[in-house]
């Protein structure tokens, strides 16, 4: 299925969570005592699966600041840290950098250029990246001059209602792809094999692979099944508090 990440960042869920950007307030408030918890048993996963995980202090001042993956896309010895497309979110990137420096090089994205990491899904040697709210033509022309050189071929993919590519998706490794079915036609992420998941469990879409053990919401039976089915093995977990705040599971780290 590829070879697994090493080392993973992550950053803590702050107190200042519950007040976290989202679309939709949710109907019951976000409890941020659960969110630390599920928070807490993902680093636990990463950890109990042999990858060594670089925790960053959260800072109150950034309710968001638990989903790096956001700030940076990473790829063959380069990290190219975004400018948050939503303001409020803009300086959670300054210490996630700090981290990427002593492992990677590093590249930055300019005004008016946006790019959030969320909007990037790796295939191979394919870069795919969500063209929508967070996300602008200029970002996506930077992260073509940092990764063409680099071998990764950058796709542009035209979003509507969608916040971030990988909430409507995620790879698995060995060409299998979860895609929330009718958000974005399967031939727009090449020749990959795709799990369709069911409307019902949307939020499945996003899932972790470390080589073949896949992180997963632990409420998507179906998809479960499914995952399983295409040869892996699934580590459910309890992501309830973390969706209220429109987060999934690969938002809450960046992968090396
Ligand atoms: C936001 O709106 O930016 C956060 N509340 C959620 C970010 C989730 N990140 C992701 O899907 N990659």
């Amino acid at each position: 299925m590829g070879a697994p990440s090493r080392l993973a960042i992550t950053r803590g869920v702050p107190r200042s969570f519950a007040m976290a950007t989202v679309r939709v307030r949710p109907a019951e408030p976000i409890q941020v005592e659960r969110a630390i918890a599920e928070h807490d048993a993902y680093v636990a996963a990463l950890r109990s699966l042999g990858l060594e995980v670089v925790q960053i202090p959260p800072d109150e001042r950034h309710p968001d600041c638990c989903f790096v993956e956001d700030c940076a896309v990473v790829h063959g010895g380069v990290a190219l840290v975004g400018r948050h497309g939503e303001r409020t979110r803009r300086g959670e990137e300054t210490p996630v950098l700090e981290v990427l420096a002593n492992h990677v090089r590093v590249e930055s994205v300019k005004a008016p250029a946006t790019l959030e990491g969320g909007d990037c899904l790796r295939i191979g040697s394919r870069l795919y990246v969500g063209h929508g709210q967070r996300t602008n033509s200029a970002g996506i022309a930077r992260a073509r001059a940092v990764f063409g050189p680099i071998g990764l071929e950058v796709i542009e993919v035209p979003m509507a209602g969608i916040l971030h590519l990988k909430c409507v998706c995620s790879y698995l490794g060995g060409g299998k792809l979860l895609l929330a079915r009718g958000t974005i036609a399967p031939s727009k992420l090449g020749d990959v094999d795709a799990i369709i998941v069911d409307r019902d469990e949307t939020h499945a879409a996003n899932c972790v692979a470390i080589g073949d053990v896949v992180l997963a919401p632990r409420d998507a039976p179906v998809t479960r099944r499914a995952v399983e089915n295409a040869g892996f093995r699934v580590l459910p977990l309890d992501t309830t508090e973390i969706r209220k705040a429109d987060g999934s599971l690969t938002c809450l780290s960046i992968l090396l």
